[in-house]
């Protein structure tokens, strides 16, 4: 069934109680009620919700806006990884390497002015401020399912819009048949980008097809708030079929191009880390197995490891992308 209990999503906590997760799983319940028609009174203490939670938030994000997803796959309707964990668990190098370094350090990043140099084989190279991408096209809420190559997983509520839309509005010329993302370089901000695990900036890269594809999201937010620091604020990809390091952060710059790009750890580790890096459990990483998962917030005493899903789940819908390819040899 999806609809929960009004126990815990309609109770009155005292504000200083209010999680953002607490509030936003509150939103979630009243929206799939009115869903099915039996809202009621419950809309008129939304207001009063939306204004303590503003109190309420300890990071002071703003609120971002989400719209419902007719994109196929768009919405797992798997249960939620706690806001704590997606804000405290984090892979951002630029950063440092521990899993707790992002939350710790990223405070130090600094998101506004911010903009992104769209350029190389296009008809309409433009630099966008953050401002235009945010009007550029509707924001909508997606809750993707998030595999890590080094094996552990979450589920997360992001809000933004296809990349599709962006790639768009610049048009590429014919000869562009890859798209590099090139993310935040800057070691005024960055403490880690002059360490020598990778050859900064960190860069990413997606063939046009599968750049184009709707589920290729360009995020601005997560739980209904603008991207924290350490998840890659202010604006990320999000490529939910592959491991988690194509999803570059806090993008600077996207090019076309007409070779395939030299990504960060593809160029720190080729045997280790392909080009495609689609989520497989069948092709095992050379340290370790793919087959299967850890879910973050999933790991007490007895829980068991989830099967890691061909493509993480999204096979159909991208499965198309690779027909008669050799997963093997183009890992
Ligand atoms: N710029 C940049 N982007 C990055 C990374 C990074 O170190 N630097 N780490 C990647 C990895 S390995 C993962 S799993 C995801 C983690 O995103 P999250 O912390 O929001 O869950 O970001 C990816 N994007
Ligand atoms: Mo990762």
């Amino acid at each position: 069934m999806l609809i929960k209990s009004h126990k815990d999503g309609f109770s009155h906590p005292a504000s200083n109680e209010i999680t953002p997760q607490r509030v936003y799983e509150g939103r979630r319940d009243l929206m799939k009620l009115m869903a099915t028609g039996v809202a009621g009174a419950a809309m008129a203490s939304m207001a009063v919700r939306d204004a303590r939670a503003q109190v309420a938030r300890p990071g002071k994000l703003a609120a971002l806006a989400g719209a419902k997803s007719n994109v196929p796959g768009a919405v797992t309707m798997e249960k939620l990884t706690a806001y704590k964990d997606i804000t405290s668990y984090n892979n951002f190098y630029e950063f440092g390497a521990d899993k707790g370094d992002p939350a710790e350090n990223a405070h130090t990043l600094k998101t506004t002015p911010w903009s992104v140099e769209v350029e190389g084989l296009v008809k309409k190279p433009a630099r966008y401020t953050l401002e235009d991408l945010l009007k550029l096209s509707t924001q909508e809420e997606r809750i993707y399912r998030h595999r890590c190559v080094e094996g552990w997983s979450m589920v997360i509520p992001w809000v933004g819009y296809s990349l599709s839309e962006l790639i768009k509005k610049v048009e590429p010329l014919g000869g562009a048949k890859y798209v590099e993302f090139v993310t935040l370089d800057d070691p005024k901000t960055m403490p880690f980008v002059g360490s020598r695990v990778l050859d900064w900036p960190y860069v990413e890269g997606l063939r046009m097809d599968e750049a184009l594809h709707p589920l290729a999201l360009l995020s601005f937010g997560l739980y209904g708030e603008v991207l924290p620091n350490q998840d890659g604020a202010p604006v990320r990809l999000v490529v939910p079929w592959k491991y988690g390091f194509k999803s570059g952060k806090s993008l600077v710059k996207i090019r076309f191009t007409d070779k395939q790009p030299a990504t960060a750890w593809n160029k720190a580790a080729p045997a280790e880390y392909g080009f495609y890096s689609n989520v497989n459990p069948d092709v095992d990483h050379p340290r370790w197995s793919q087959a299967t998962e850890r879910r973050i917030g999933e790991d007490g005493l007895f829980a068991k490891r989830r099967k890691t899903l061909m493509f993480n789940g999204y096979e159909p819908q991208v499965g198309q992308l690779y027909a008669g390819m050799d997963l093997k040899k183009y890992f």
